[in-house]
């Protein structure tokens, strides 16, 4: 399947990043992969646990599955042999990327399913590069459930050193929707379209109010140059990784390198 769109890449993606802390780039994913992984997020949503781990947003409405890089499948080929890692790579200005999770998002015609108000800072790591790529699997607007950023919010967060967790925790940007200070964006993404958004950049989406129209994204998640091991009480576990000292960079089997793909290039 198609291995390099990174030349999408341009440098006003990698300024609107640094700026806004969110980009979207269109047609990153090539519609041969977005095919193969949307026949496969069906697959997912009729057996989830046979393909990766149940999240806890999981509901009737919601197909909400992690974890599906680790299996023998389209998701791994995906991750290992797409374009993603480099075109994640390129926009937040990293040499080197590596996954180390994945979360395929369905929201199912007339799901009430909210996704609240959060940042993606609960990982036991530091350092910027935790961006989350998120490629939109069908047509995603505002009817069925697109997600909503606050730009420039992580720069806030970093000039006052704040980085949301289970105590300090992001606040629900719905009562401050009529704040002018405050810059919501959004996009209606088609398959393949990408959003790519720094780990403290806050989102959220509504449920779906379409009565016929799923909504699919699948949301891979890296690690770049600057992250540093830092596990802490109220931060995420990240499942087979037991102990790692704090300040180590994050390496082996449950963080592959993608980018650049060394074996590719010395084989
Ligand atoms: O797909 C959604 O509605 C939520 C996405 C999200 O929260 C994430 O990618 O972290």
């Amino acid at each position: 399947m198609p291995a390099s769109r990174a030349l999408t890449i341009t440098p006003q993606h990698v300024a609107d990043y640094k700026r806004d802390g969110v980009v979207c780039v269109r047609g990153a994913i090539d519609r041969t992969w977005i095919n193969a992984l949307w026949a496969a997020a069906q697959k997912v949503a009729a057996d989830p646990a046979a393909y990766g781990t149940i999240s806890r947003s999981q509901s009737d409405t919601m197909t909400s599955v992690s974890f599906l890089w680790r299996k023998p499948g389209v998701f791994r080929d995906f991750i290992f042999q797409s374009p993603v890692a480099e075109i994640t790579a390129r926009v937040i200005g990293s040499q080197n990327i590596s996954i180390y999770h994945d979360h395929l998002f369905v929201k199912w015609p007339e799901s009430p399913r909210i996704m609240r108000w959060h940042a993606d800072t609960l990982w036991p790591v530091d350092g910027e590069h935790v961006p989350n790529t998120y490629i939109a699997l069908t047509p995603i607007d505002q009817q069925n459930g697109r997600v909503e950023y606050l730009a420039g919010h992580h720069k806030y967060c970093l000039d006052h050193g704040i980085k949301y967790d289970t105590v300090n925790m992001c606040p629900d940007f719905e009562q401050r929707r009529d704040n002018p200070e405050l810059n919501f964006v959004t996009y209606d993404l088609e398959p393949g379209d990408a959003v790519i958004f720094h780990p403290l950049t806050p989102h959220f989406s509504k449920g779906n109010d379409s009565k016929d129209r799923p909504r699919a994204g699948l949301a891979t998640r890296w690690f770049g140059d600057d992250v540093v091991w830092s596990p802490a009480p109220d931060r995420a576990p990240i499942p087979g990784v037991t102990e790692m000292p704090k300040g180590q960079k994050p390496a082996g089997d449950f963080f592959p390198t993608i980018w650049p793909n060394v074996t590719a290039a010395t084989s």
